[in-house]
C-alpha cells in the first residue's frame, strides 16, 4: 500500500482510531503532456499529492521524492505533526535539489493535502500546501478551498486585478511563487481543520483546476457518492476540458457512524480482491 499512485486508480478504506476513511485516488497523464510527473500517496491518515515540474524525468522524479519523504511523518498531535512534516520537507529538499537536470532548470514540486491527526482527544486534519495544487473541503453541499494557492495569478486576485474566473485561464497560471525545490526554500503553508463526519476532502493538482470550474467540481462531487466515482467523474470532466496537464485527485470521505458498517465490509471485499491480486502477480 506504501507505493505511489501514478498513471492509475485506486480505493479503499482506512480506519484511524474511531474513523474511517473512505477513499479513492487517481492519477492521469491528460491528453497532451508525454508524461505523468504528479503522484499521490495515501498512507494511515495521510491524503497526499504532489505535481513536479523541471523537463525530462525530473519532475516524475521530484514528486515522488516530496511524497516518498512526507509517507515517513511521525503522526502525533498538530505541533508534532507539522514539526515532523517541516523535518521531511527539508529531507525531500535537499534530495530534489540533488537531481540532476541536463535542462539547467532546477526540479521542484507542489505539495499538498491532509493528515489526520489526534489533539485533544479529538480528530483534526493538518492541511499543508506548497505550490499551486489544491485541498478543498466538501461539507452539506458547500466546496470551500481550504489551501490558498502561490502563484503570480492567485497574487494578482488577491490584489484585485483580476478574478478567479480570470485566473484559471491567464497566461501567466503557471507560474508559482512557492515550491519544494526549484530553487527555493520549502516554506509550507499549515491549516487546521476539525474533522467532521459526512465530510469529504477534494485533493487535487492544478491539472483539475485548470481545466474545471469550482462549481462543477463541487457538483461532480455531489452527484457521485462513491469517491472512485467522483474521482473518475473529475478526471472525465478535465479530459473533456482538453486535459492540457497532469490530473491527479485524491477524494476522501469521512464516514458517519450509520455508514461505518457498509464500509467495513466494503473494505473486506477489498482485502479478498488485493489478495487475490498479489496472487495473480505472484504468477
Ligand atoms: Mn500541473
Amino acid at each position: 500500500m506504501n507505493s505511489l499512485v501514478r498513471d492509475e486508480a485506486r480505493a479503499g478504506t482506512i480506519e484511524v482510531g474511531e474513523l474511517t476513511l473512505r477513499w479513492a485516488a487517481v492519477s492521469d497523464v491528460g491528453l497532451v503532456r508525454e508524461t505523468n510527473e504528479d503522484a499521490a500517496f495515501v498512507g494511515a491518515g495521510s491524503l497526499l499529492l504532489a505535481d513536479g515540474m523541471g523537463g525530462h524525468d525530473c519532475g516524475e522524479i521530484a514528486s515522488a521524492a516530496a511524497l516518498n519523504s512526507l509517507a515517513d511523518v511521525d503522526i502525533d498531535d498538530l505541533e508534532k505533526t507539522r514539526a515532523s512534516v517541516v523535518e521531511r520537507l527539508q529531507a525531500a529538499q535537499s534530495d530534489i535539489e540533488g537531481i540532476d537536470t541536463d535542462s539547467g532548470r532546477h526540479a521542484g514540486t507542489t505539495v499538498t493535502g491532509a493528515i489526520l491527526v489526534i489533539e485533544n482527544g479529538e480528530p483534526q486534519w493538518l492541511v499543508l500546501n506548497i505550490g499551486d495544487s489544491r485541498t478543498y473541503r466538501l461539507l452539506g453541499g458547500v466546496l470551500e478551498q481550504v489551501t490558498q494557492d502561490h502563484s503570480q495569478v492567485q497574487e494578482l486576485v488577491d490584489a484585485g486585478f483580476i478574478t478567479a474566473e480570470q485566473a484559471r485561464v491567464d497566461p501567466r497560471r503557471n507560474v508559482i511563487t512557492r515550491a519544494l525545490g526549484a530553487g527555493m526554500e520549502p516554506d509550507a503553508d499549515f491549516f487546521a481543520v476539525p474533522v467532521t463526519p459526512g465530510e469529504r476532502l477534494l485533493i487535487c493538482s492544478d491539472g483539475l483546476t485548470g481545466e474545471v470550474e469550482d462549481e462543477q467540481i463541487g457538483e461532480l462531487l455531489s452527484a457521485n457518492e462513491d469517491p472512485a466515482d467522483a474521482a473518475a467523474a473529475l478526471v472525465a470532466a478535465a479530459l473533456a476540458g482538453g486535459g492540457r496537464d497532469n490530473i491527479t485527485i485524491i477524494v476522501a470521505d469521512v464516514l458517519g457512524a450509520e455508514e461505518e458498517t457498509a464500509a467495513t465490509e466494503a473494505a473486506d471485499d477489498d482485502e479478498a480482491a488485493a489478495a487475490t491480486e498479489s496472487a495473480a502477480e505472484a504468477e
